[in-house]
């Protein structure tokens, strides 16, 4: 395991690589080119330039989040070739800067979904949260405007303001998708992409959709472990891997997380560990990575990836906003430090623990 954070480049990000470089024991960054367009070629020397720098202060890159699909794969569209090509003429360039982790959705229209992104709790810390009924009360194209406001200024990912503009033609395009659709949508474009995968050795992660359900009727197919493992058997290859999010998968109570990493064994390249705190089924809000401020037990989360030998990055994932910083919400340096902190403390004792269980 080697604990990481999410970084969105020093154009983006309020949270500088030196900063990150002194949270004990992270030594990678999950890094992207946070301007590139989904379907866009990341040239080799972009991706050079970014590894330089990460370099330059001490980390290396452990993996890119995310390598976005652009929307003509997701629908099957009669250019999905082109753009197939473009992903792979990237994943070559990643291949040969010595990046093997890609970390990428396959959700249609939204990344993830919250319809609150400062909610205050008890301790005046503010968290990202949502509800049902406040999507149910939405109209798809007003998602965006009735968030942006507490966005702090920055650009959250999958929320560019050039891709809410086009929220109505995206739903167009995905109207005649459906679910089994998208699973052979998917299928299509892993196909495709898996030699130059196996070529420089890069595992590709796929990231849960989140919540791990259908909003706004579209269909969304990474939710839970039957589909998964149906993913992972269709195309059986172990670089057509999984970014295993406690967060995303946790959002549904019915996902039990400590068996589903035990059932992905070998196929998760990627972990986000975080907390959430149910109010309701349909009403959760993020907390801190301790168990005892959420719903989740950590240790059994720890311990399943421990379990299954899991050897790849690990990175907190949203935290709270706390001690009146100012950043991209959920992606402040304050709380995903504290996680990073807890993460490996939980792993460390599981480690020393079961060294001394087996001597
Ligand atoms: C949100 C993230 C997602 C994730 C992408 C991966 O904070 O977990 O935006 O990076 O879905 O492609």
């Amino acid at each position: 395991m080697e604990m990481t954070l999410r970084w969105y480049g020093a154009a983006f990000d309020t949270v500088t690589l030196k900063q990150i470089r002194q949270i004990p024991g992270v030594t990678g960054v999950i890094a992207t080119l946070y301007d590139a367009k989904p379907g866009e070629v990341w040239s080799r020397e972009k991706i050079r330039g970014l590894r330089e720098e990460v370099e330059a202060a001490g980390l290396h890159i452990s993996g890119i989040e995310s390598v976005n699909v652009h929307d003509a794969i997701k629908t099957g569209a009669s250019e999905r070739d082109e753009y197939i090509a473009h992903y792979i003429e990237t994943l070559e360039n990643l291949g040969k800067e010595g990046i093997h982790l890609v970390c990428y959705n396959f959700m249609p229209v939204f990344d993830w979904t919250r319809t609150e992104l400062a909610r205050m709790r008890p301790d005046g810390s503010t968290v990202l949260a949502y509800t049902q009924k406040a999507v149910d009360a939405l109209e798809p194209e007003k998602m965006f405007s009735s968030i942006e406001k507490d966005m702090n200024g920055t650009v959250m990912p999958g929320w560019e303001p050039e891709r809410m503009q086009r929220v109505k033609e995206l739903f167009e395009m995905y109207r005649q998708v459906d679910e089994e659709k998208l699973f052979a949508h998917l299928k299509y474009f892993l196909e495709k992409i898996m030699p130059v995968c196996d070529q420089y050795d890069i595992n590709m992660a796929i990231h849960p959709d989140d919540p791990a359900w259908s909003v706004f009727g579209l269909p969304r197919i990474i939710t839970n472990q039957k589909n998964i493992l149906r993913m992972m058997r269709m195309v059986d290859n172990p670089h057509n891997g999984v970014t295993f999010c406690s967060g995303s998968y946790g959002t549904n109570p019915e996902n039990h997380l400590p068996e589903m990493i035990r059932s992905l064994k070998g196929r998760i390249h990627f972990a986000h560990v975080r907390n959430l705190k149910f109010n309701s089924p349909t009403d959760f809000e993020e907390a801190a990575h301790l168990s005892s401020d959420g719903s989740f037990d950590m240790y059994e989360i720890m311990k399943a990836l421990y379990d299954i030998g899991f050897n790849g990055p690990i990175r907190p994932d949203h935290g709270r906003m706390i001690w009146d910083e100012t950043a991209m919400p959920g992606y402040g340096l304050y709380d995903r430090a504290l996680g990073a902190a807890y993460l490996n403390g939980l792993w460390e004792a599981i480690e020393k623990s079961s060294d001394r269980r087996a001597s």
